[in-house]
């Protein structure tokens, strides 16, 4: 598959590194086409040089809006050599082949970051570069595309190695960066006009996502919002049907979203789970046979919290679940699927949104996680570790009883889902105290634990239940000291990632406090 190249039409905006390069190509033998500022320049540099409307037969036009767009110059780039359909086709239209294809775009980014007026910008786009730059790469199989002046060295490389010619592979990798070139030209083609037109900036759009919905205003009443669905194929949030309820907000999806995939760590097929959510984290996280008993004991270790709250389950949503999560005031109810019976009884609530997703989130599912910084973004592969996977290293004296580490392995999976700093405890597969989002481990152990006090002064408890609690931190701990805040709460073993310079004393506080420890090696952040 290597490709002689025989004619390159060479039309940049950037005509940096192009004397040299172009020098190179007509040493190869290759004949140089070029578009008018491009041309010039070649010509002044003494090289011969052909006027691409010699090739087409007609002059550019419009300004320079019409230079490349023509047949003469699309069927050379887009012709399959050996396909006698596209030879007979290009002979009887006088079409040449295109062997080389250097283009690079009009400076739109430029012309916008430099504060340019309206029409300016628009003029600045452009269209017959990407029309080529595309068909092109399409057609990498036979043609060469460079869009930036960075790769005029690889191709005369191959060239140089292979008599003239580009391989495949390289033609391919070529291909590949001209369509991402392309993708982030009209993205922000589409960014600049959302911007002129003060609407959400769509950027999704350039990942491929698809409006969903616009919001009346984003996390605050000043900010604007829009929702929309990437071409991932997983259930969540973006991709449930909405069965009733006024219009979700921002955070009603952001929340919504936080809570579908905390369940989802929970298999269906081994128990029943559900969570309520307020503002991103748990305030209540259970598993039992039915999710009716799964939503009471969620309930239980945080009902000032759950007021207002989010809620969503792992399983179908029965009616008697349904009847007792609308005795108290839900925003949002979020299920795989619904009986008809617990539609009929949501409905009674007639803001109460119900999602059914048709499934639920694969924790396991690898994907891509992003958020936006000052002037840019990051993206992340998604934490996609399951407890299931992990060992659970016992580094204690005293080991887990079977029953602790089944608690252990609940409160790990919740762990994951609460922002750090996250210190949660849990008895009988429920968490009975949930310390989010503190800047210290030590106020996160301590909140939770104020927390599972005032259950008991509200459930008339005698003690709080974090006595005979396990606890779980979705880091390790620096030092003993938000430790023995859990232990001397009541916790009776506590599981860790483990990886701190300190990890022997602090096992040692758990071991002089007969408490059980284990290590996951997997740390948990979320911010
Ligand atoms: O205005 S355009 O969208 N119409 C065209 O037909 C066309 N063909 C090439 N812009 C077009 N170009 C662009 O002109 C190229 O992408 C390149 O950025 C620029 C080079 O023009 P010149 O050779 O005159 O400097």
């Amino acid at each position: 598959q290597p490709r002689r190249i025989l004619r390159a039409l060479l039309s940049v905006s950037d005509k940096s590194g192009l004397v040299e390069f172009a020098r190179e190509l007509a040493r190869h033998g290759v004949e140089l086409v070029s578009t008018g500022g491009t041309k010039a320049a070649l010509a002044a540099a003494g090289l011969a040089v052909r006027d691409v409307a010699d090739l087409t037969g007609f002059p550019e036009m419009m300004d320079g809006r019409i230079k490349t767009l023509h047949p003469k110059v699309h069927g050379g780039l887009l012709a399959i050599r050996d396909n006698a359909e596209h030879a007979g086709a290009m002979a009887q239209h006088g079409i040449a082949p295109i062997d080389l294809l250097v283009v690079n775009l009009y400076p739109f980014e430029a012309t916008v970051a430099k504060g340019a007026p309206f029409d300016e910008c628009i003029e600045n786009i452009d269209i017959g570069g990407p029309a080529m730059v595309r068909a092109a790469a399409k057609n990498h199989a036979d043609v060469t595309v460079v869009v930036e002046a960075q790769d005029y060295a690889a191709v005369l490389a191959e060239m140089d190695a292979h008599a003239g010619a580009t391989t495949l592979a390289l033609r391919k990798k070529l291909a590949a960066k001209a369509y991402g070139r392309t993708a982030a030209y009209d993205a922000a083609i589409s960014g600049w006009f959302a911007e002129t037109l003060k609407e959400p900036t769509p950027d999704y759009r350039a990942l491929g996502g698809k409006l969903i919905q616009t919001m009346r205003y984003g996390e605050n009443p000043h900010q604007v919002a829009a929702f929309y669905r990437s071409p991932e194929v997983r259930f969540g949030v973006a991709t449930a049907r909405q069965v009733q309820g006024k219009q979700l907000s921002y955070n009603n999806i952001n929340d919504t979203d936080a809570a579908f995939e905390c369940v989802a760590e929970f298999d269906p097929k081994r128990t029943a789970a559900c969570a309520i959510i307020k503002h991103a984290n748990p305030c209540g996280v259970a598993e039992a046979d039915t999710l009716v008993e799964a939503y009471r004991k969620a309930l239980i270790c945080d009902q000032d919290s759950a007021y207002g709250g989010i809620v969503a389950v792992n399983r179908t949503l029965d009616a008697e679940a349904a009847r007792m999560i609308t005795g108290i005031f839900t925003e949002v109810i979020i299920a795989p699927d619904a009986t008809d019976e617990a539609i009929e009884i949501v409905r009674a609530k007639k803001n109460l949104r119900l999602m059914l997703a048709g499934g639920l989130p694969d924790p396991r599912a690898p994907g891509v996680t992003m958020r936006t910084v000052a002037g840019g973004f990051l993206m992340q592969s998604r934490d996609n570790a399951v407890v299931d996977d992990l060992e659970f290293k016992v580094v204690s004296k005293r080991a887990p009883t079977a029953a602790e580490l089944a608690d252990l392995k609940f409160a790990f999976r919740v762990a994951k889902h609460v922002k750090s700093n996250a210190v949660v405890y849990v008895r009988d597969r429920a968490t009975v105290g949930v310390g989010a989002g503190q800047m210290s481990r030590v106020d996160s152990a301590a909140i939770a634990v104020r927390k599972a006090e005032a259950a008991a002064r509200f459930l008339d408890l005698p003690e709080p239940l974090t006595k005979g609690s396990v606890v779980a931190s979705d880091a390790f701990y620096p030092f003993p000291d938000a430790l023995l805040v859990s232990i001397r709460a009541g916790a009776t073993a506590v599981v860790q990632p483990g990886g701190s310079i300190r990890d022997e004393e602090v096992i040692k506080a758990a071991d002089d406090h007969d408490v059980a420890m284990v290590l996951t090696g997997v740390r948990h952040f979320r911010h």
